[in-house]
């Protein structure tokens, strides 16, 4: 079976959520919770392993397929993961589709770099602003797209939302305010609370 590698708060809870939803985990999926910081397996079968084993690049969201295929980028693993079924993005081919991975490409090369970036404890002030900087002009263009809209791509949620949820949610550790951006604010409280994304969460708290 495919492993799945990620987090609880991470990026890589993007694709558990995405996979949960859909029931993938557990019937065509193993999950395996990782330690980012010591780069090791904490969960299942797999627990103590160093990580870099499965992933040299020592990053979540990783999937390992079953021909030994190591899937990294989120834009790919959520990919994959809805072509294990069919609720989680548009039809292949379709202009839909093609809007969602725009979507996940923005989301990883614009707002994740931009966010993730304000996790080192070592930016110097300057660098600090200039990405906080960074993140409210996204945020601007964020509010602006999500207006009258319940997900980012057409009317269902999609990988795209889970990916763009995880990304947002980040925002409270960050001491970023969303009250300014009423439309991202409401964005991440909808999903936060719909009943498929709260049980996810709950299960990824059980993988230790
Ligand atoms: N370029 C990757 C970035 C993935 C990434 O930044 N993952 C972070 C968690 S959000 C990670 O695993 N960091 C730990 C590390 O790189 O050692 C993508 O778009 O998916």
């Amino acid at each position: 079976m495919p492993k799945l590698f990620f987090t609880p708060t991470s990026c890589g809870a993007a694709s558990f959520i995405a996979a949960h939803k859909s029931k993938l985990i557990g019937t065509k999926i193993h999950a395996y919770a990782v330690d980012l910081r010591s780069h090791t397996v904490i969960s299942g079968d797999k627990k103590g392993e160093d990580f870099y084993k499965f992933n040299p690049k020592g990053n979540v969201p990783t999937i390992v397929l079953d021909d030994g295929t190591v899937l990294n980028e989120n834009a790919a693993t959520l990919q994959w993961i809805a072509d294990q079924t069919t609720d989680l993005a548009p039809a292949i081919g379709s202009s839909a589709r093609y809007l969602l991975q725009a979507k996940l490409s923005y989301a990883s090369s614009e707002l994740h770099a931009t966010v993730g970036g304000l996790f080192n404890p070592t930016l110097s002030a300057d660098v600090k602003e200039y990405l906080h900087q960074k993140y409210k002009t996204k945020l601007e263009f964020l509010n602006k797209e999500l207006e009258g809209k319940d997900y980012w791509v057409g009317n269902s949620f999609t990988v795209a939302d889970s990916y763009l949820f995880i990304i947002l949610s980040w925002s409270g550790y960050l001491q970023v305010d969303l009250a300014p951006y009423p439309n991202v604010k409401n964005f991440v409280d909808r999903i936060a609370n719909l009943d498929f994304v709260k049980a996810a969460q709950a299960d990824m708290a059980t993988y230790k």
